[in-house]
């Protein structure tokens, strides 16, 4: 029990104070380069509706060779902005202890076409006990253009607890009424 309290006692700790995640270790480490697959990895989306179509706009998330960070793929995002709204994201379900807050440490690389000042996108992420299904729920945002070609983007995000089931998140969400398209590469997560 004092193992548990103390681990406790750093996880609150840590919350606010950058750079003390080294006091803890990792209870779990993903990477994901997209070099064999999606490896559980799961699409979701919260778009709106074309007015020409009465469909959804068009969206997909897709491997691709087209550019890469490492190895010799990574995901391409790809969703029409037009209407000014939409999120699409990648999900994956983590096993973890159940009981106790966690810090969880997001980062991956973004390929964007050209460095902007004007907000056309921005990059999103999420963790939390539950699958995402809405755009509100990426509360973790930055803005997607700041760097022509590969910019690292990290999240810290802190969950209560995820009664053993975390779900974590990124991708993009539209700012402009523009097409969009954005890699997305060497993903990694750690929970501590
Ligand atoms: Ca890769």
């Amino acid at each position: 029990m004092v193992t548990r309290a103390r681990v406790a006692l750093i996880s609150l700790i840590c919350v606010g104070v950058a750079g003390c995640d080294l006091l803890t270790p990792s209870i779990v480490f993903v990477r994901q380069g997209f070099e064999t697959g999606w490896e559980g990895w799961q699409q979701g989306s919260d778009v709106p509706q074309d007015p020409t179509t009465n469909r959804p706009v068009v969206w997909a998330i897709e491997l691709s060779a087209k550019q890469y960070k490492e190895g010799y793929g990574s995901a391409r995002f790809f969703l029409d902005g037009r209407q000014g709204d939409g999120t699409i994201w990648l999900a994956k379900l983590l096993t973890v202890p159940k009981g106790r807050p966690l810090i969880v440490n997001l980062s991956f690389y973004l390929w964007s076409p050209e460095r902007s000042d004007n907000m056309r996108a921005y990059v999103v992420a999420y963790a939390g006990a539950i699958m995402p299904v809405e755009e509100a729920e990426f509360t973790h945002r930055e803005p997607a253009d700041k760097t022509k070609g590969w910019r690292r983007y990290q999240f810290t995000m802190p969950v209560a607890d995820a009664e053993g089931e975390l779900r974590v998140a990124l991708g993009i969400s539209v700012a402009w009424e523009t097409i969009l398209e954005y890699f997305i590469d060497e993903i990694r997560v750690e929970v501590r």
